[in-house]
């Protein structure tokens, strides 16, 4: 299968599917729904972290980077799963945070015990903060560890220590998690936060160091890692840096996350909600630079660490079906590699809880404790709801049931779970399975170039390849013109076509060929 002919499914495991009643979603329910990612037409999974943690931050503070955690099964398990993906037409890669482990890690352990351990300089210690380097989540990068007297650096929580990568024996254990995963038949990687493995303490930079690129080569431009699918998770790429991740002959990337169309306010929890006019002119932008430097953007409005775009870019009441069916048309008929995740082919919205008590991630209760005494308490809460990295992680509504988990359950599981969406007229599940079905059978949304047509009260563009061209147009909240149109009309999120467009309606029109 060639890069362009991917369609990824990301899975956050905790929240997607429990089998045994725990209340932790696990790998034995990824198997039990097989046939609902089969049919929905995906043809790749990202799996989030299934390995050993304390769950500090869920699964992104590993303990043991070569086995699988207990709460989410056996390696057994995993290795079934692994096989029924690939007997399904399916490919599977993994997450591999490379910056950092869990302080619970072994090596870890070690490294604090004796400034003399083996493993000391596994990790970034000093006598004294030599930077006022600030942790992602909040308060100082450097931990003071009284064992020995120094610090640490922990780009994030204090429970996740950050690897030094100048270290080769480091960059040679992450080869071998690499190597671990691909012996067992992994199809590639997400790369958590790769461009902070380099640092850089002169130039005073966590991140995007003077050896990233050596670092990514070593790791990834092996003869043995060139079968794999790697994506880096790269929040500093610029156009410019893009290429230096992913052209082939650098045999670093192949693909990288840039999230300048999801950097849309100051904060993840500023309730500015932005405009998706703003959203389809970023996207447009890099669909132009990535054309023209032949590379493929990756396509995606949400994962685990993003709220649920219907409710950021669309409306989540009167417009949930029509909005969540528009983004998905932008995820998946633009050029590139698109990346839905769970939930979103249902239009999972925003989840509403009024206690911090509901909230589980470390860097929503971080914000929430260091404001609570500053800000209106109502004010700081919808504020929580509004940018929580929970609101990806509450548990999918197979049903209406109560879906207990580590999290408070979705709040709309009434109104929006997978048995209603599957029966319903207008199923979200459905016209995500017609958009694959579109892209996978016609090259154009493969093979084909991007052009923009308009995008002003409308996004408009195309698609073409080989003397075949379609059409895309998405309105945004407002109603307005119809434009001129020709040719086949192929989908429509409307049951009709009036004299103007309606809110957020998507329509796909097969232009006659030759035109
Ligand atoms: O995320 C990196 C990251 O920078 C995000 O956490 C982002 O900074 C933050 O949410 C913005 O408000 C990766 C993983 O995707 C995330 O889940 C992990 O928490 C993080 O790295 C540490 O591993
Ligand atoms: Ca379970």
């Amino acid at each position: 299968m060639e890069t362009e002919e991917l369609i990824f499914y990301q899975i956050y495991p905790r929240s997607f599917c429990d089998s045994n009643g725990d209340g932790i979603g696990d790998i034995r329910g990824i198997i039990s729904k097989m046939d609902y990612l089969k049919a929905l037409g995906i043809n790749a999974v990202w799996l989030s972290p299934c390995f050993p943690s304390p769950n500090k931050d869920n699964g992104y503070d590993v303990s043991d980077y070569c086995a699988i955690s207990p709460e989410l099964g056996t390696m057994q398990d995993f290795e079934q799963m692994l096989a029924m993906f690939h007997k399904n037409g399916i490919k599977l890669i993994l997450d591999f945070v490379a910056n950092h482990t869990s302080t619970e890690h072994e090596w870890f352990q070690q490294s604090r015990s004796a400034k003399d351990n083996p493993y000391r300089n596994y990790y970034i210690w000093r006598k004294q903060p030599p930077n006022d380097w600030k942790s992602l989540f909040g308060g100082s990068a450097w931990e003071y560890d009284e064992t020995t007297g120094e610090y640490y650096l922990h780009s994030f929580a204090k429970e996740q220590a950050d690897l030094n990568y100048e270290n080769p024996s480091v960059r040679k254990e992450m080869q071998n998690v690499i190597d671990f995963w691909a012996e067992k038949g992994v199809d590639g990687f997400r790369c958590d936060v790769l461009d902070m493995i380099a640092k850089d303490f002169i130039k005073h930079k966590n991140g995007n160091g003077t050896r990233l690129h050596e670092y990514i080569r070593e790791l990834f431009g092996r003869k043995k890692t060139s079968r794999l699918f790697t994506v880096g998770e790269c929040w500093g790429s610029s156009a410019k840096n893009v290429a230096l991740f992913c052209a082939p002959e650098r045999r670093e990337l192949t693909a990288v996350f840039n999230f300048e169309h999801l950097c849309l306010q100051n904060d993840r929890f500023s309730p500015r909600k932005p405009k998706l006019r703003t959203v389809c002119q970023r996207m447009a932008k890099w669909q132009k630079l990535m054309q023209k430097n032949g590379l493929l953007p990756t396509l995606f409005l949400e994962n685990h660490d993003q709220p649920r775009s219907v409710s950021r870019f669309g409306d989540d009441k009167k417009y949930r079906y029509e909005s969540a069916t528009a983004l998905g048309a932008l995820v998946l008929l633009h050029r590139g590699i698109p990346f839905l995740y769970q939930g979103e082919e249902i239009g999972m919205t925003n989840s509403h809880h009024k206690t911090i008590e509901d909230f589980d991630d470390i860097e929503t209760r971080n914000y929430y404790f260091e404001k609570k005494d500053k800000m209106h308490q109502d004010v700081l809460l919808r504020n929580v709801n509004a940018g929580t990295r929970d609101n990806a992680r509450r548990a999918i509504a197979w049903t209406e049931e109560n879906v207990a988990t580590y999290l408070p359950a979705y709040s709309e599981k009434e109104r929006v779970n997978v048995h209603k969406d599957l029966q319903a007229e207008k199923s979200v599940y459905g016209f995500y399975q017609k958009l694959i079905a579109l892209r996978r059978n016609a090259a154009c949304f493969t093979r084909g170039e991007y052009r923009l047509i308009a995008l002003k009260n409308y996004y408009r563009f195309e698609r073409r390849f080989q003397g075949e061209t379609y059409q895309i147009i998405v309105c945004f909240a407002k109603p307005c013109r119809l434009p001129k149109l020709k040719g086949e009309l192929v989908l429509n999120n409307y049951k009709t076509i009036g004299s103007r467009l309606k809110p957020y309606q998507v329509l796909v029109y097969k232009k006659p060929s030759g035109e």
